[in-house]
């Protein structure tokens, strides 16, 4: 693996108040390796329970961001907004917003680059990134998502060493070794620590099972 494991927890369309503070307590309650960066992706109007309610330990992040600067774009929520509110993270090209909602590569990679303009970080891919320092990047094989068929940890490891390869290709080596490559696909408690002793597993983007409060620090724990 690369630098420190990184585990994300993609809440998605999910959650109530009450589920939430439900989960936010699971999440203050549960003892996290120190060796783990982890960062949770709550729905927009909830972000701000979840930041006066978690513990810093865990960092927050957005499920989305908007193109560029604020203004007249009605039901968008801004970057600077995100940063305003406490937001250190966006994830940006889920395939969930590639396939539902229909938004493609360009799209994506102006929402990348306007992001890390403003010093928000992203675990994603896409294009147009010049400082690759603040970028995780998120492999999720599309028939692994929400499915409960998780890749196996050979069929994980070969893809990501081939976006490693591809990284050195087309950036640099140098991007290539310390760029972090999570794999995000029906993760759970009991997958997840064979799949983080692949050599180019770096971490996860969990979704179903970032849910639940003990399963997810299993999965945190499970990585080191
Ligand atoms: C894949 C993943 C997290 P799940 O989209 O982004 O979700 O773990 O539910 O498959």
């Amino acid at each position: 693996g690369t630098g420190k494991f990184f585990v994300g927890g993609n809440w998605k369309c999910n959650g109530t108040r009450d589920s939430i503070t439900k989960l936010v307590a699971d999440l203050n309650d549960a003892k996290l390796e120190t060796d783990v960066d982890v960062v949770v992706a709550p729905p927009y109007i909830y972000i701000d329970q979840v930041k006066q309610s978690l513990t810093d330990r865990i960092e927050i992040s957005a499920q989305n961001s908007w193109i560029g600067k604020g203004g007249a774009f009605t039901g968008e929520i801004s970057v600077e907004q995100l940063v305003d509110i406490g937001c250190k993270w966006v994830i940006l090209g889920h395939s969930e917003r590639r396939h539902i909602i229909g938004e493609d590569d360009q799209f994506i990679g102006k929402k990348a680059a306007y992001a890390l303009s403003q010093n928000l970080k992203m675990k994603a891919f896409a294009d147009s990134i010049s400082n690759w320092t603040d970028v995780v990047i998120a492999y999720e094989p599309v028939w692994a998502i929400g499915t409960g068929k998780v890749a196996t940890p050979q069929q994980a490891q070969e893809v990501h060493l081939a976006v490693r390869d591809w990284l050195k290709k087309n950036v640099s080596a140098e991007v290539a070794s310390s760029t972090r490559i999570i794999y995000g696909g029906s993760v759970n408690g009991n997958n997840s620590s064979e799949l983080a002793k692949q050599e180019d597993i770096d971490g996860f983007l969990v979704g179903g099972a970032s849910l639940k409060g003990p399963e997810f620090a299993v999965i945190v724990n499970s990585v080191t």
